[in-house]
């Protein structure tokens, strides 16, 4: 098994937690085998074969198989080799599934103004959509806030999604990382872990 992953992302970096995590207990699993850094910019002919829309991560199979994107890799190696104890406690919980959701659009506006900031460098900001990201992050982080609580407390996938969220906003976006009480609350739980430690995201 191959998982690409760089070392900034953060959709990358939940599928390596998730990795890891469950390499801690399962001997077959050898994260330092198994993840292969790459850039996508790079354009690497095997990466794209892999995953056409030559983004990261992407896991590829000893069948040859592959899997994108980051959600069903976090659940793939979750059903696989961890009896789905990372996803189940969420998979029928609709409410969960929401906040869950929320987390994942709250990575994808971050990912989007950090485009926006890299267009700056070349004179093509767009006033409108930085704007908009920004507003969208700006609520949905008040909203999530609010329902932090509701999410239990175990090493499960709206966790470690947070935890991924919270760092990339540090990293990227310092200005959206004066996190409330109850976010930080959360985040004290699981960010002193080995697979958060080792993971955070670096250029
Ligand atoms: N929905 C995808 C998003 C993955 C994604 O956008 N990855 C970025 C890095 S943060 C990437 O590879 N971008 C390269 C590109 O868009 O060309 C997932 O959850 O895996």
């Amino acid at each position: 098994m191959k998982l690409y992953y760089s070392n900034a992302s953060p959709y990358a970096r939940t599928a390596q937690v998730v990795l890891r995590e469950i390499a801690i207990d399962n001997a077959e699993l050898d994260p330092q085998v198994i993840e292969v850094p790459t850039h996508p910019f790079d354009n690497e002919p095997e990466f794209l074969t892999a995953n056409p829309l030559g983004k990261v991560p992407c896991l590829i199979l000893e069948s040859g198989q592959s899997v994108f994107d980051s959600e069903v890799i976090c659940q793939y190696l979750d059903a696989k080799f961890n009896h789905g104890k990372f996803w189940q406690p969420i998979a029928n919980d609709w409410q969960l599934r929401c906040i869950y959701s929320e987390i994942s659009g709250l990575l994808d506006l971050a990912v989007a103004l950090r485009q926006e900031k890299m267009r700056e460098a070349e004179s093509l900001r767009s006033d409108f959509w930085w704007s908009r990201f920004e507003s969208g992050l700006s609520r949905g982080m008040q909203w999530l806030t609010k329902r932090i609580t509701e999410v239990p407390e175990s090493i499960n996938l709206i966790n470690i999604n947070l935890i991924c969220l919270m760092d990339y906003l540090s990293f990227r976006h310092p200005e959206f990382a004066n996190f409330n009480e109850s976010l930080l609350s959360r985040y004290e739980v699981f960010t002193s872990r080995e697979t958060f430690v080792n993971t955070k995201p670096r250029d």
